[in-house]
C-alpha cells in the first residue's frame, strides 16, 4: 500500500494547557471538578497543567526537534465558546490559530479533536447531554471550529472515546462531572452524543473551505486470538464486538459505539439485552448518526486473549502470573495492534489511524540528566511493529499517534503517571526530552 501514513503525538486541550481562566475562557466540567477536593490525585487539577498556552512556541520547537509528522490536539469547547453556545470568543479562536500557524510553519500536519471531555459547564448545567439541544449545541461548535481552520487543517476528529465520558462520567462516575445516572439516562446521552456527531458531521462538509477529512475515535480493549486456530480467531473476533450482557457495563463497548455511527443501526444483541433502559429510537435519529465518514479513529492501549471454549462461547485466557504491566498497571500486548486494527477494518472498512496508543511508566531524570525510558521505547516498537504487519496484511492503516507528545494531566491519577515521550517538570515547566522521543526520531527517520 502506498498511502500516506504520518507518524505523530496526541494530547488534549485540558491535560496540557493550562491557563483555566484566561481570555475570556468558560469554565469546563473537569475544571470544576478537579477544584473539588478529594477528585483528583493528591487534589492535582488542570489550571496551570504543562503551562502549554504559553509555551506551544517551545512545544512545537520539540515536535520539531523530533521530527513528528502530525500532531493530533483537542479545542477546548469553552474557550470557543465560553456559554458553550451563541457568543464567540475571538480570543480563544486566535490561541488555536497561533498554534496551528506554528505547526504548519514547522511542518507538523495538524489534527483537530473537537471534543476531547471538557465539556462547557454552562452546557452541563442546562442538561448536558441529557437535553435534546445537546445535539444542535455540538453541531454549532464543530461549524465554528471548520469555518475558521479548514483554510488550513484538513484533518477533524468529532469525539475522543465517548465510552469514558459517558462510561466514567456518568456510569462510574470516576471521570467529570463525577455522576451515577440511572442507566437509562446515560442510553439516551449516548444516544445523542452520536447524533451530534451526525450533525456535526453534516454542518463541518457545508461550511469547510476545502475537502477535510472527518473521523471518530472511540476506544476499545482489543480481543485477540489466543491462537491461530481458525475457532480461536472467531472467538475473538465476536467477543471484541459482543456487548456486554451485564447492563451496567453496557457502554465500555465497540459496536454500540461504533455500528450506528458507521451502519445506521444499534447492535441487535445490545438491543435485546438493554431493551428496559433504551430511548426512543426513531428511523431518522439513526440516519443522522450514519453520515459519511473519512476515517475511523481508534484508541488502542491493551487487550485480553481470547479462544473458543469447551461449550463453544469464547473465553478469555487467563493472564500469566507476573504478565508485563505499565507503570498504570495496564497489561502489555502489542498484538492489541494488530487485532484490533484487523477486526475493525473487516468490519467497518474505512481508513484506520491509532489515535492514541502509548504507557504510563516510572520516569526519573538520572544523574546523567537524561531519561532512560526503556521500557517506553520497547512497548512503542512492539507495538507499531505489529500495527506494521497488520499494515502488510491489508488493513487500510494511515497513521499512528503516540500518546502523549509530553507528561501530562492524566484526569483523575493527576500528574502522578506521566505517558510522554517529553518529560515534564511541573515545578519549572522544563522540558527534556526521554531517550523514547530520540527513538522515535530515529522511527521515524527510517520509517517515512
Ligand atoms: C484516553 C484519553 C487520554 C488519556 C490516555 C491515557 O484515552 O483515556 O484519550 O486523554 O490520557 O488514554 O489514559
Amino acid at each position: 500500500m502506498n498511502q500516506e501514513f504520518i507518524w505523530g503525538a496526541a494530547t488534549s486541550s485540558y491535560q496540557i494547557e493550562g491557563a483555566a481562566d484566561e481570555d475570556g475562557k468558560g469554565l469546563h466540567i473537569w475544571d470544576v471538578y478537579s477544584r473539588q477536593p478529594g477528585m483528583v490525585f493528591d487534589n492535582h487539577n488542570g489550571d496551570v497543567a504543562c503551562d502549554h498556552y504559553h509555551r506551544y512556541r517551545e512545544d512545537v520547537a520539540l515536535m520539531k526537534e523530533i521530527g513528528i509528522q502530525g500532531y493530533r490536539f483537542s479545542i477546548s469547547w469553552s474557550r470557543i465558546f465560553p456559554e458553550g453556545t451563541g457568543k464567540v470568543n475571538e480570543k480563544g479562536l486566535a490561541f488555536y490559530d497561533k498554534l496551528i500557524d506554528e505547526l504548519i510553519s514547522n511542518g507538523v500536519k495538524p489534527y483537530i479533536t473537537l471534543f476531547h471531555w471538557d465539556y462547557p459547564y454552562e452546557l452541563y448545567q442546562r442538561g448536558g447531554w441529557m437535553n435534546p439541544d445537546s445535539v444542535d449545541w455540538f453541531a454549532e461548535y464543530a461549524k465554528t471550529v471548520v469555518e475558521h481552520f479548514s483554510d488550513r487543517v484538513t484533518c477533524f476528529i468529532t469525539f475522543n472515546e465517548p465510552q469514558c465520558f459517558i462510561g466514567m462520567g456518568h456510569v462510574t462516575g470516576r471521570h467529570a462531572p463525577g455522576l451515577k445516572n440511572p442507566l437509562r439516562d446515560t442510553f439516551l446521552m449516548a444516544h445523542h452524543v452520536m447524533m451530534a456527531h451526525g450533525k456535526a458531521v453534516q454542518a463541518m462538509r457545508a461550511v469547510a473551505k476545502q475537502p477535510i477529512l472527518i473521523g471518530y475515535a472511540p476506544t476499545s480493549t482489543v480481543c485477540a486470538p489466543d491462537s491461530d486456530r481458525a475457532e480461536d480467531i472467531e472467538a475473538a473476533r465476536s467477543l471484541y464486538f459482543q456487548c456486554p450482557e451485564k447492563p451496567e457495563e453496557w457502554s465500555w463497548n465497540v459496536s454500540w459505539w461504533s455500528d450506528p455511527v458507521m451502519f445506521g443501526r444499534y447492535p441487535e444483541d445490545g438491543i435485546r439485552q438493554y431493551a428496559p433502559y433504551l430511548p426512543d429510537i426513531r428511523p431518522e435519529d439513526l440516519a443522522l448518526m450514519n453520515q459519511p465518514i473519512d476515517f475511523y479513529g481508534q484508541n488502542i492501549y491493551n487487550g485480553y486473549r481470547v479462544r473458543q471454549g469447551g461449550d463453544g462461547k469464547p473465553e478469555c485466557v487467563k493472564r500469566s502470573p507476573g504478565y508485563d504491566k505499565t507503570a498504570m498497571e495496564w497489561p502489555v500486548t502489542p498484538e492489541s495492534l494488530y487485532w484490533g486494527p484487523r477486526f475493525l477494518y473487516e468490519r467497518y472498512q474505512k481508513p484506520i489511524y491509532i489515535t492514541e496508543n502509548g504507557m504510563a511508566c516510572h520516569d526519573m531524570i538520572s544523574r546523567d540528566g537524561h531519561i532512560h525510558d526503556a521500557s517506553r521505547i520497547d512497548f512503542t516498537e512492539a507495538y507499531i511493529r505489529e500495527l506494521l504487519r497488520a499494515r502488510e496484511d491489508g488493513v487500510d492503516i494511515r497513521g499512528y499517534f503516540y500518546w502523549s507528545l509530553m507528561d501530562n494531566f492524566e484526569w483523575t491519577e493527576g500528574y502522578r503517571e506521566r505517558f510522554g515521550l517529553i518529560y515534564v517538570d511541573y515545578q519549572t515547566q522544563k522540558r527534556t526530552l526521554k531517550d523514547s522521543a530520540y527513538w522515535y526520531r530515529e522511527w521515524i527517520q527510517n520509517h517515512r
